[in-house]
């Protein structure tokens, strides 16, 4: 079955890491698959544009079918393979609807983290303010203490409660690169401690960016967060 998709991903891309964790919890080892490299702009030849009209990465192929949105290839290997690996999916309406919330809120997330790590590859350098700079802070520490909390509230160790869930699967990259760009575990405990559960969890492990293992020295722009 893996054999027939193809996914064409780019490292340290947390899109494409969510859909490599899924497929990895749906044991669906074996999908051929191609690292491009956006340096050299892969992401933009005949290659991706053919399967993917938007030239990003991940682009993904089962068969005949095209779902290129990683969130729409989570949900779309989770329902084509229900009964194969991890459900990811929480059967009580409680976790579910927690996962589904958090999935979704998990963009803004992610949304607010870029605009601070990487505020200078996004901006052109005579639109750059300090003072917009210093917003797209304040409004990622906001968000950090939202996370923090609703770690607090869960009735388990994972983002929806007691099970590993598609909540997990979106959002961990994000984590991640929180703790790469230097955030304090000591400040966000919660935060901290989810990020050293789920970092040893074989999915995450087998996914775990290329160039993250060859240079486990991250960056510091989060240090003093
Ligand atoms: N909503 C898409 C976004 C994918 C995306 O933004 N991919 C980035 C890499 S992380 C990309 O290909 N960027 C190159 C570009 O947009 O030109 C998803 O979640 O799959």
């Amino acid at each position: 079955m893996a054999k027939s998709m193809s996914l064409l991903w780019g490292a340290g891309s947390p899109p494409c890491w969510r859909v490599m964790i899924t497929l990895e919890e749906k044991k669906l080892q074996g999908y051929k698959r191609k690292l491009l490299s956006f340096e050299k702009g892969d992401h933009k030849s005949q290659e991706v544009l053919e399967v993917n009209p938007r030239g990003q990465l991940p682009s993904f192929k089962h068969g005949d079918n095209i779902v290129n949105d990683s969130y729409a290839i989570c949900f779309y290997l989770e329902s084509q393979f229900q009964n194969q690996g991890n459900c990811l999916i929480p059967d009580a309406a409680e976790e579910r609807a927690r996962m589904y919330q958090r999935m979704f809120e998990g963009q803004t997330f992610y949304e607010k983290l870029n605009n601070v790590i990487y505020y200078d590859f996004f901006i052109p350098e005579e639109e750059r303010h300090d003072s917009a700079l210093s917003r797209n802070k304040e409004a990622l520490k906001t968000e950090l203490s939202l996370w923090e909390g609703y770690l607090q509230k869960s009735p388990g160790s994972f983002l929806a409660g007691s099970s590993f869930s598609l909540a997990d699967v979106v959002v961990f990259p994000t984590v991640a690169y929180l703790f790469r760009f230097g955030l304090s575990a000591g400040r966000y405990p919660k935060l901290g401690e989810y990020y050293a559960l789920l970092k040893d969890r074989p999915s995450i492990r087998a996914s775990w960016p290329p160039h993250w293992l060859e240079n486990p020295k991250g960056h510091e722009a989060l240090k003093d967060f």
